[in-house]
C-alpha cells in the first residue's frame, strides 16, 4: 500500500515536471525553418476540401500513426489533389501562418515546391502564397511572426522543372518588391528513393550563384554516395541527414553546416520510438549536451498536418526524452536564428534577435 502511495507520487511528480515543460516549450520564443506548406495543411481543411472535390484517398489522410516514407509521400499525394485552387492554397496558407504564429513561433520559414493547380500556373502559385504573407503581415504584423519562403524543388520531378523553379524565382524577385523581400532561398526534397542529387545539383548551383542558398533534404535514407556528393556541393543546410558514414560526420565536424532536425517525422518513418534512438539527435544534440561545442541544430516539424505535430510539440519532446534542462530548452528554441536564410543584419532580424532574448525567460 506504501509501495503503491509513492508510485503514484512519482507518477505525478512527473506528470507536473512534463505539463511545465510543455508550457515552457508553448511559451518560448521558436523558430521553425523546415516546414512544407502543404505537409502542415490542417487535416481538417484537406478533409473539407478533398469532399468538395471528391478526390479519392484524400480523405485517408485522416489516420496517423506509423507511417512509411512511401505511405508519406501517398499522403502528400492526397493532400495536393484536394489542394486544387488558387482559393484552397490561399486558405490553407492563411491557416498555416495562423497556427505556426499562435503556436508561439517567431520567425519561420515556409518552403512549397510550385505547381500547376486547376486555375492557375505555377507561377500563380507562388504568387498565391505571396500574397497570403502579405496579408498575414497587414493583418498580424511582423511583430507577431517574421515570415519567409523557400522554393522547393521536387527530387522525383523533372530536372527541367528545377530549372522553371528556380528562373521563376529569378523573375519574380525582379519584378515584385514582395518575392525580392520574401523569397530567400530554395529547398530540394520529394521522395529520397527518387531522382538523384547530382542531377539537381546546377539547378541548386545557379540558385546559389543568384544569392539564393539551398537547403537540402539528405540522407533520409541509407546511400552514402549521394550523401558524398551533397556534402561535395556544400548547401547552407541540410535537412535530416540521418544515414551518415563516419566519414560524413568527420566531415560536418571539420566543416559544420547546420541541420534541420524532425524528430517525429523521422522517429515515424525510421519506426523507431524513442529520440534516443534518433540518429541525429544522438549524434549531435547530445553530444553537444556533453561538450558544450553546439553543432548548429534546429528543431523542426517538416509537416505538422500529416505527422499531427507543432514548433512546441517538437521541443517538448526532445526537451523531455532528452531530459534537457529549461536553459538548454530556451537556446535551442531560437537556435534556428543563427542559421537563417533572411540576411542576420536586416532590420526585421536586428529587431527579432533582441525580442526573442527578451522572451526567452525561463
Ligand atoms: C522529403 C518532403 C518531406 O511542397 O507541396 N516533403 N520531402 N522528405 C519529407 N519527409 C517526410 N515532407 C514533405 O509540400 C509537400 C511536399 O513537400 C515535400 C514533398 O515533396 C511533398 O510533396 P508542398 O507545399
Amino acid at each position: 500500500c506504501l509501495l503503491v502511495a509513492a508510485v503514484s507520487r512519482v507518477r505525478r511528480a512527473r506528470a507536473r515536471r512534463e505539463a511545465a515543460m510543455r508550457r515552457l516549450c508553448k511559451r518560448l520564443p521558436k523558430v521553425e525553418l523546415h516546414a512544407h506548406l502543404a505537409g502542415c495543411a490542417r487535416l481538417a481543411t484537406i478533409t473539407e476540401l478533398a469532399g468538395e472535390i471528391a478526390a479519392p484517398g484524400a480523405r485517408a489522410h485522416a489516420a496517423l500513426g506509423k507511417l512509411t516514407l512511401d505511405e508519406c509521400f501517398a499522403r502528400f499525394g492526397a493532400i495536393h489533389r484536394a489542394l486544387s485552387t488558387e482559393a484552397a492554397l490561399k486558405r490553407v496558407a492563411a491557416e498555416v501562418l495562423a497556427d505556426f504564429a499562435a503556436d508561439g513561433v517567431r520567425y519561420l520559414e515556409i518552403r512549397t515546391t510550385p505547381r500547376a493547380l486547376r486555375d492557375v500556373d505555377a507561377r500563380g502559385y507562388v504568387c498565391a502564397v505571396l500574397d497570403s504573407i502579405g496579408k498575414f503581415e497587414r493583418d498580424a504584423g511582423d511583430r507577431a511572426m517574421v515570415v519567409r519562403l523557400l522554393l522547393s524543388i521536387d527530387r522525383s520531378g523533372p530536372i527541367a522543372r528545377a530549372d522553371e523553379t528556380v528562373e521563376l524565382a529569378h523573375t519574380l524577385r525582379a519584378e515584385r518588391a514582395d518575392a525580392r523581400r520574401l523569397i530567400v532561398g530554395v529547398d530540394l526534397s520529394g521522395n529520397p528513393s527518387k531522382g538523384r542529387f547530382v542531377d539537381f545539383a546546377p539547378a541548386l548551383a545557379r540558385a546559389r550563384a543568384a544569392g539564393l542558398p539551398a537547403s537540402v533534404h539528405c540522407a533520409e535514407v541509407e546511400d552514402h554516395a549521394e550523401m558524398d556528393d551533397v556534402l561535395a556541393f556544400r548547401p547552407a543546410r541540410l535537412g535530416h541527414a540521418l544515414f551518415l558514414s563516419a566519414a560524413h560526420v568527420e566531415a560536418l565536424r571539420a566543416a559544420p553546416i547546420p541541420i534541420e532536425l524532425c524528430p517525429t517525422s523521422n522517429l515515424t518513418t525510421l519506426r523507431r520510438a524513442h529520440m534516443r534512438e534518433h540518429p541525429t539527435a544522438a549524434r549531435w544534440l547530445l553530444d553537444d549536451l556533453r561538450t558544450t561545442e553546439a553543432y548548429p541544430v534546429s528543431i523542426s516539424t517538416d509537416d505538422t498536418g500529416v505527422f499531427g505535430t507543432s514548433a512546441s510539440a517538437e521541443l517538448a519532446r526532445v526537451a523531455l526524452e532528452l531530459r534537457l534542462d529549461p536553459a538548454h530548452v530556451a537556446h535551442l528554441a531560437a537556435r534556428g536564428l543563427h542559421d537563417a536564410f533572411e540576411p542576420a543584419n536586416s532590420r526585421e532580424m536586428l529587431t527579432l534577435r533582441a525580442r526573442c532574448a527578451r522572451d526567452a525567460t525561463i
